[in-house]
């Protein structure tokens, strides 16, 4: 690995050396360290330490998937300060889908359905139960990726049963894996403050455990840019750490960078700086988890691009028809093309793979045939057409199908682009650690 530490000048914060020598010697990273990435002023020194762990993990390659987001109603029972998405039954923008309809959306080339809604006063458990096997006959090669922790608490208060036991039941009816959602910030002031009707940390912290160990892998988040203080982030990463320490079930943490919508919580989002910090600061915090992901919802593509420079591995993906952070007026397109995912990939430089739920890798995309960007293109290039198409390009014509090789995007790092083209062999899928 090239030499992280300050021999050549290349980090102007002092309080990066020490953090860049333990990144060289592969040691843990401290709360401290955590709290001086996130307050360094040298945004290429926190980027090239996180970079450096990131590539540790999978090299070249960022990852997107071919999805679909349904948010089943926007119903909701709890009002969380910082929502606006929740609405109340009989509201002019209420809404609740039929399983025809959520059946319609995910009849499409997906790889994965991910499914997240308010918390409906009056529909059965057994709905949510239905609405699996529905989604699962309509599309069996989709995986469904569903339920934040706080649904699943409520099921299991409207049902009576167990969170347990509604995990259960959900994993008979076909979920794979469960999103992030519903952490916020693991701070008990900013509950107070922010949502005080939610579940705390505890809830939030057993029901991903209890997940776990069903073989039920989940995702993390943290909501940031609001009213948490560094303090409170660096907190809550450690906490997912510990988590992850004990189950080793998370795939992905993501950053939720907060949109102001019709708050007044606070008066500017985070800035493309503090964003980019908070991705890194995570890479190197959660050393044990397998990827940091950059959401282009939240972010912004510019600054979810740039993030797979800054410790991201993956941009989540094509969405189709994204509601929530919508209702809060962000300011990025409600779902985007596979053309368009390739070209946030490739313009950070990165080696683009499709991957599933569960980062098995299921298609590479090499290098296009002519440079992304035209500013890179020669002279007589200039007006040729750009080869960036919604089908995989590769220089021989054909996709790389992965997907019977069983190859999870975790063995990546350890392949040369080229050995991978050519399908070097790798480990059977359970001798992988996450
Ligand atoms: O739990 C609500 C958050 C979450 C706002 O696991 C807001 O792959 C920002 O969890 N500004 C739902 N965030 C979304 C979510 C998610 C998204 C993408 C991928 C994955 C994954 C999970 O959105 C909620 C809440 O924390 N949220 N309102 C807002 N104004
Ligand atoms: Fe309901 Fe979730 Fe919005 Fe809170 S964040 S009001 S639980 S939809």
């Amino acid at each position: 690995m090239q030499a992280l530490s300050n021999e050549h000048g290349d980090l102007r914060d002092p309080a990066l050396e020490k953090i860049a020598e333990k990144v060289e010697a592969g040691e843990r990273l401290d709360r401290d360290d955590g709290l001086a990435l996130l307050a360094s002023d040298d945004l290429l020194g926190v980027g090239r330490l996180a970079n450096a762990a990131k590539e540790r993990r999978s090299g070249p390659y960022a990852f997107f998937v071919l999805n679909r987001q349904i948010n089943p109603t926007n119903i909701c029972v709890l009002s969380c300060k910082f929502c606006d998405y929740a609405v109340k039954a009989g509201d002019d923008d209420a809404y609740e889908m039929t399983l025809e309809d959520i059946v319609e959306k995910v009849r499409e080339p997906i790889d994965e359905v991910h499914i997240v809604g308010g918390l409906h006063p009056t529909w059965p458990f057994e709905y949510y139960e239905e609405m699996l096997r529905a989604v699962r006959r309509a599309n069996p090669e989709a995986q469904i990726k569903a339920f934040t922790a706080v649904e699943i608490d409520f099921f299991a208060r409207i049902a009576k049963i167990s969170a347990r036991e509604v995990l259960e039941r959900l994993q008979a009816a076909g979920l794979d894996t469960m999103p992030g959602g519903g952490s916020e910030v693991f701070s008990e002031r900013v509950r107070e403050e922010l949502f005080r009707q939610k579940m705390g940390a505890e809830r939030w912290l057993e029901i991903h455990r209890t997940a776990h160990e069903l073989g039920i892998r989940t995702n993390a988040t943290l909501l940031y840019g609001h009213i948490e203080t560094h303090e409170e982030r660096v907190d809550h990463m450690l906490t997912l750490r510990d988590l992850q320490d004990e189950t080793g079930g998370f795939l992905s943490f993501i950053p939720l960078a907060f949109q102001l919508g019709y708050s007044d919580i606070v008066d500017r989002p985070a800035s493309a700086l503090d964003d980019l910090k908070t991705i890194a600061t995570s890479r190197l915090l959660l050393d044990n988890f397998p990827h940091i992901k950059a959401y282009w919802v939240m972010l912004g593509g510019e600054t979810a691009s740039m993030a797979l420079q800054w410790g991201a591995d993956d941009l989540d993906g094509t969405i189709g028809e994204e509601k929530i952070a919508h209702a809060a007026l962000a300011d990025t397109p409600v779902g985007l093309t596979t053309h368009s995912l390739l070209k946030l990939v490739r313009e950070a430089g990165r080696v683009p793979v499709q991957r599933d739920a569960f980062y098995r890798a299921l298609a590479v995309y090499p290098a296009p045939i002519a440079p992304a960007h035209w500013s890179q293109r020669a002279d007589g290039e200039i007006d040729a057409p750009v080869p960036l198409k919604a089908e995989p390009l590769t220089t021989d014509g054909g996709r790389i199908d992965l997907a019977d090789r069983g190859l999870y995007s975790w063995d990546l790092a350890r392949l040369e682009p080229a050995a991978l083209m050519q399908g070097a062999s790798t480990p059977a899928p359970d001798e992988c650690s996450p």
